[in-house]
């Protein structure tokens, strides 16, 4: 009887052993890499980099970060509003066809995408800015509007479902929906709908996309904007963490405000103890100083923020918003006052680009 036992352990051993491992995906990978950038550099995003910029619009190669900077970011944003739609291109009059070929591009150098959305209510097709009617509890489980809610994420997840590099894998990103939640500009803010409700339109969103539509190549980010002092209050709307991998926060007022820099630094703080304490990344997932009207902005501000110890060990990544000639810009073209701090500042070693983000995944992988 002994023998027996003794054989099957050894069985059990020898073939556990042999059991083929768990293919990594392309997500985990994003997510490994997203970790082990913390404390070695914080990945500079940039909004919509390839697609226009200052006097310039879809010009092959061209980003405004290159332009000033001498490469691209390490963190593409690309915006999804008007997916659901079912038009042409979004919001901002961008196509999706080129968002799709941004997006398999920034991948295929070796950059992290992430795709937020401020899609059309679906009640009544008022922009995501319109906070007129309550919208939230119509479009969750059991609201009028949830099936029709459906086929805007139908839409959404067809487009993300369809972002596919040349060797046919499904690109990763990180998306980031509802964001600013605890502001009062969108419709999904903190004055159209309850924090229950609130949780109840991430959870499905989440649920939905990743069970019945298959995108397991995203990840998905928390990102509230800065109305808050406290852990509490900075988790009232959180879903929990089997629905976030990105504890984040957007923040541009406090980065430009005289006096509230180290309030910007205490609420990160708040984000990266979280985040450390879940095993989970945390960013500035939004920031920048509209037209850029304190030349110094990136050194004096944004640099001062990142050289806080405790953010400098543990953000992995730092996004700027977009550069549209037609609306604001958030990064500097070459000829701004404020492009030779923008290039110090992102000359830091411990501040990465493209190029940085490349070079340490070759080393340590
Ligand atoms: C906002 C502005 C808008 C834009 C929207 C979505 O912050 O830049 O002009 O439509 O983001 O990209």
């Amino acid at each position: 009887m002994r023998i027996v036992v003794c054989i099957a352990f050894i069985m059990v051993v020898v073939v556990g052993c042999k059991a083929p491992k768990a293919k990594v995906t392309e997500k985990e990978k994003m997510l490994e890499v997203l970790k082990a950038v913390k404390g070695n550099g914080v990945l500079f995003g940039h909004q919509d980099t390839y697609a226009y910029g200052y006097y310039w619009k879809d010009v092959e190669g061209n980003s405004d970060v290159k332009r000033v900077a001498g490469d691209y970011p390490a963190v593409f944003g690309w915006e999804l509003g008007g997916i659901e739609k079912g038009v042409e291109a979004n919001l901002d009059t961008i196509t999706f066809d080129n968002i799709r070929k941004y997006a398999v591009k920034a991948y295929g150098q070796g950059g992290i995408n992430t795709f937020s959305w401020h899609p059309f209510s679906v009640i009544d097709r008022v922009d995501s800015w319109n906070t007129d009617k309550r919208v939230v509890d119509k479009i969750i489980p059991g609201g009028e509007f949830h099936e029709a809610f459906k086929e805007d994420l139908d839409a959404l997840a067809d487009f993300l479902n369809s972002v596919i590099a040349t060797n046919g894998v499904k690109v990763p990103f990180i998306f980031r929906p509802w964001h600013e939640m605890d502001g009062t500009w969108f419709w999904w803010g903190s004055t159209c709908c309850t924090p229950e409700e609130f949780k109840e339109l991430f959870r499905f969103t989440v649920e939905y996309l990743r069970n019945e539509k298959g995108l397991d190549q995203m990840l998905v980010a928390y990102s509230p904007d800065r109305n808050f002092y406290t852990r509490e209050e900075y988790l009232t709307w959180y879903p929990g963490d089997e629905y976030v991998d990105v504890i984040g926060m957007d923040n541009y007022y406090d980065l430009y405000t005289e006096g509230l820099l180290d309030e910007a630094v205490k609420k990160l703080h708040i984000v990266i103890e979280y985040a450390n304490e879940k095993g989970k990344v945390s960013a500035l997932t939004e920031s920048g100083y509209e037209n850029i009207p304190d030349p110094t902005w990136y050194t004096s501000k944004l640099g001062r923020v990142l050289s806080d110890s405790i953010v400098a060990a543990n953000i992995s990544y730092a996004l700027v918003w977009r550069n549209d000639p037609l609306k604001h810009f958030f990064f500097p073209y070459p000829e701004h006052a404020s492009a030779k701090y923008a290039k110090e500042f992102l000359s830091r070693k411990d501040v990465w680009l493209l190029n940085d983000l490349v070079q340490f995944k070759n080393s340590s992988h």
